[in-house]
């Protein structure tokens, strides 16, 4: 990221090496800057998505969303539960020994894997959908466990229902 904001009106300071480590400070959370990197294509296409948003969209500001849309999300999660949902995962099998590992990650899961089903899209990537159900602390240790592997493009954890909210 190249922008370069103090948006916390607080005092801020530069070291020795100028903006690159440029630390606000005074304010309950600091800003702190970190690079990314990602394919050019997809940076392209969510600059487009941004521009959409008006004058208020710049790349920090879109991205600062997702990070609070992904703690938000994860606020939600009910551990203690049972849960019903599902899990997507859109991966190119391709990808070094990444069909082996998450055949051993789903083995550890027999008990809340209900279901699987795994659609060969075209020559690399294929979709699979879990059909979970159990405690949430194992359900949501699932789905980290395999979307954190590498390889793994697209990845979601629905949980449609908790048992309680059934009345299961
Ligand atoms: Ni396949």
């Amino acid at each position: 990221m190249t922008e370069h904001e103090h948006t916390c009106g607080h005092e801020h300071s530069h070291g020795p090496t100028g903006d690159a480590d440029c630390r606000c400070s005074g304010s309950a959370s600091e800003l702190v800057r970190f690079s990314v990197t990602a394919p050019d294509d997809l940076l392209r296409r969510f600059d487009e998505q941004i521009a959409r948003r008006g004058d208020v969209a710049n790349r920090s500001e879109a991205v600062r969303d997702l990070i609070r849309a992904s703690i938000a999300k994860e606020q939600m999660r009910t551990p203690n539960e049972q849960v019903i949902g599902s899990l997507t995962m859109i991966y190119d099998h391709h990808t070094g020994d990444l069909t082996r590992r998450l055949d051993e990650v789903q083995h550890d899961y027999t008990d809340e894997i209900v279901s699987t089903m795994h659609v060969h899209l075209d020559h690399h990537n294929c979709l699979e959908i879990l059909a979970l159900k159990g405690r949430g602390k194992r359900v949501y240790e699932l789905a980290d466990r395999l979307l954190g592997l590498r390889g793994v493009k697209h990845g979601e954890l629905t949980c449609a229902a908790t048992e309680q909210s059934l009345g299961l």
